[in-house]
């Protein structure tokens, strides 16, 4: 039997566009799914639209629209934008849907029988933004001395009657199952962060709203909806099957990994885990909050209108050029920035000259010399075999990264390869051997199809599109892309007739704004 494994991207809210942020994440969980299936896993991928709560209560009212109106709208350009990302989720659910207000409803019951939620009044400061209550300590000053949260938004008081979970005595709990499970939290920085959070003292939280009503009712007291949070957090037992703790929910919750960004860690690594212990359910095996991109040194915002696009950039750039750049360009966890500078000197630099033209060049070499058909390798060299073995150690690198998404680790590990392979090119000058040494010619060249195709196959993940293409072009069978068909036991077998070579990986103009082949 296969292994299991579940990945979820964060809900997102339609109250706004998408944009490169939530393509981000998306991104980022579409690479390790990719990655776990190749390898053999059976995966689950979830991403959908968080639709209730205030904010977008708010948002429908101030464009003049029922709330279900504002959400079927805005919840299909997220669905758009995964098809457009090239995304492979298994599921895209929706907080409006049937199966989940029932999840939710289950859930909520399972905490009121056990005694962990309570009615009382609520007094104190709430972010419609970031859908969060602050404590006073926490706020501060704004230009014009109003009250700000600390992520900037503004608060506003709220007083009215509320349920309560009882947070403050799951304290010992939670540090026991961080202490139990070093890598539930990553990076390490944000185990650090939320371990001493959670040791300086939990607070009990409201979890019911009664002064608007877009939200899911409270079972036995329709005054109250659910607080969006319990509500959204749900959502990844729901697409389970929740509240039927067979079938998928046996198989996939076991090997839950949530991928947020670093702005919504509490809530998935204090709360979450809070509520299902609560609720006698085990937490997930592992949140990984990364960091925030910039634009130009700029935080996006509506209010500057520099918000990116993810429909734009792949326009403009291309979709494998965009994945690439994104998870190549910053250390995943760090924080980045977007310019345009630095997507065209990954796509042209490491893309377009490194890894394309390392193809290009023997593919088409092949082409005009050899008729398009593969040669078979003659003897060995020790330069050939150590080429050969950076490949065939390849995977057990990448694995290694992947299962800590260190995506930026598994690439460069992929890129020693590479540039190692571009060394040899240039030092094995198979253009030279056609006149000095024919055979050995046809052994390099054999070498370069066996390192290209290791190096497509591990590449699939991040710039599916064109390693499909490369694929092709070695007459690598598509039942033949899996990571188990590493390997020399696999390997490529002279007299192959190869297609005609094609570029896969055209270099960016900035100037004229145009990819030119
Ligand atoms: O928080 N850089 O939804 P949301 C990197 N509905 N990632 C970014 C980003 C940026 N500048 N901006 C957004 C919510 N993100 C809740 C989640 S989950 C049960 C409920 C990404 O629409 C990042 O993943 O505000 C962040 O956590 C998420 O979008 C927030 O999306």
């Amino acid at each position: 039997m296969s292994k299991a494994f579940y990945i979820t991207t964060p809900i997102y809210y339609v109250n706004d566009k998408p944009h490169i942020g939530h393509a981000y994440t998306t991104i980022a969980c579409d690479v390790l799914a990719r990655f776990k299936r190749l390898d053999g896993f059976d995966v689950k991928f979830l991403t959908g639209t968080d639709e209730h709560g205030q904010k977008v209560a708010k948002a429908a009212a101030d464009k003049g629209i029922e709330a279900i109106a504002l959400c079927d709208q805005n919840s299909k350009n997220f669905r758009d934008l995964a098809a457009t990302l090239g995304i492979s989720n298994d599921d895209f659910i929706r907080t409006t849907e049937e199966r989940h207000v029932k999840s939710c409803q289950a859930l909520w019951k399972r905490l009121e029988d056990n005694g962990h939620i309570y009615l009382d009044k609520y007094a104190g400061w709430y972010a419609v933004r970031d859908e969060a209550y602050y404590d006073e300590a926490e706020l501060t000053k704004g230009p014009n001395g109003e009250r700000l949260a600390p992520t900037g938004a503004p608060v506003e008081w709220v007083e009215e009657e509320s349920y309560f979970f009882n947070l403050s005595k799951w304290q010992d709990k939670l540090l026991a199952l961080y202490d139990a499970n070093p890598n539930f939290i990553g990076p390490k920085s944000r185990f650090n962060e939320v371990y001493s959070f959670v040791k300086g003292g939990l607070r009990d939280i409201s979890i019911s709203r009664t002064t608007f009503s877009w939200g899911i009712p409270v079972p036995g007291n329709d005054k109250h909806v659910m607080y969006v949070w319990i509500d959204a957090l749900t959502n990844y037992i729901t697409a389970l099957g929740y509240p039927n703790e067979k079938d998928e929910y046996a198989t996939f919750w076991p090997e839950a990994h949530h991928m947020v960004g670093k702005d919504i860690i509490r809530f998935h690594c204090v709360y979450w885990p809070a509520f299902l212990m609560a609720a006698d359910l085990p937490p997930p095996k592992r949140v990984y909050a990364h960091g925030w991109w910039t634009v130009e040194g700029q935080k996006m915002s509506k209010s500057l209108g520099n918000a990116i696009d993810p429909n734009h950039m792949v326009a403009e750039y291309g979709l494998d050029q965009i994945r690439y750049f994104l998870l190549r360009e910053v250390p995943f966890g760090n924080d980045g920035d977007f310019s345009e500078a630095a997507i065209a000197g990954r796509i042209n630099g490491e893309l377009a000259n490194e890894l394309g033209n390392l193809a290009q060049r023997f593919l088409s070499f092949i082409g005009k010399n050899l008729d398009g058909v593969l040669p078979a390798a003659g003897d060995l060299t020790g330069e050939d075999r150590e080429l050969l073995s950076a490949c065939y150690g390849l995977v057990d690198q990448c694995r290694g990264a992947m299962d800590r998404q260190a995506f930026h680790e598994v690439l460069e590990s992929i890129w020693n390869v590479v540039r190692a392979a571009n060394g040899y090119v240039d030092k094995q000058a198979p253009w030279t051997l056609k006149k000095t040494d024919p055979e050995r010619m046809k052994t390099v060249l054999y070498v370069l199809a066996e390192t290209v195709r290791h190096i497509a196959i591990l590449m699939q993940p991040f710039t599916p599109h064109a390693m499909d293409k490369l694929l092709d072009q070695l007459a690598v069978p598509t039942d033949k892309r899996m990571f188990t068909d590493l390997g020399e036991a696999n390997a490529l077998q002279g007299g192959l007739v190869l297609p005609t070579p094609q570029g896969v990986f055209p270099r960016y103009d900035v100037k004229a704004g145009k990819g030119t082949a």
